[in-house]
């Protein structure tokens, strides 16, 4: 059953369908995506190949493990996974997979995404997920992050994030003097 739903699902939007992506980007609801989408924005500007699924752990998770063990077979390096609230979803992908998992906390009603940050963060020793901050600046950091570990590996990556980190030190350097 979880093939199907898999197979009729629509990708929320493949980078570049023809090629395996390197990162795998999921998130509990499509209701996160307004906050992820910039975590696949930072990717594509680095020219990091990604794809995306809005799939719950809580409500479809037979879904979830076959597509993350599916796209890791397709070659995909990282996982970035992303929830809100009683946020699981970072720490069940970590169970189902030895590659890094780098979690999102997002923003919640109630708690303002607190719930989500201690969800993630709070692993028990043994399974491991890299925690990064609450909402978009999470997001960001997250695909950097992802950026450099592929970056140990392939050198177009790790020259597209030295790139990244250059430019932003010199617009900071360029835009430093204060005044009245
Ligand atoms: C989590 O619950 C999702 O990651 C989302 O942040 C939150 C609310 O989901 P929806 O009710 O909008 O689908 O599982």
């Amino acid at each position: 059953m979880a093939e199907g739903v898999l197979n009729s699902a629509r990708a929320m939007s493949d980078s570049r369908t023809e090629h395996p992506p390197e990162v795998a980007l999921v998130m509990g609801s499509r209701s996160d995506w307004e906050i992820m989408e910039h975590a696949a924005r930072q990717l594509e500007e680095l020219g990091v190949r990604w794809e995306a699924r809005a799939l719950s752990a809580h409500r479809a998770p037979d879904a979830l493990f076959e597509w993350l063990a599916e796209v890791a077979r397709r070659g995909a390096q990282v996982v970035i996974a992303a929830a809100g609230g009683a946020a699981h979803l970072p720490g069940v992908c970590a169970a189902k997979t030895l590659l890094p998992v780098l979690g999102v906390p997002l923003p919640s009603g109630s708690l303002q995404g607190l719930d989500s940050l201690l969800s993630i963060a709070q692993m028990p020793g043994g399974v491991p997920v890299g925690t990064l901050a609450i909402g978009k600046a999470g997001a960001v950091n997250a695909a950097l992050l992802a950026t450099a570990i592929l970056g140990l590996k392939e050198p177009r990556h790790r020259k597209a994030y030295e790139q990244f980190r250059r430019r932003q030190t010199e617009r900071v350097v360029k835009d430093s003097v204060l005044g009245l």
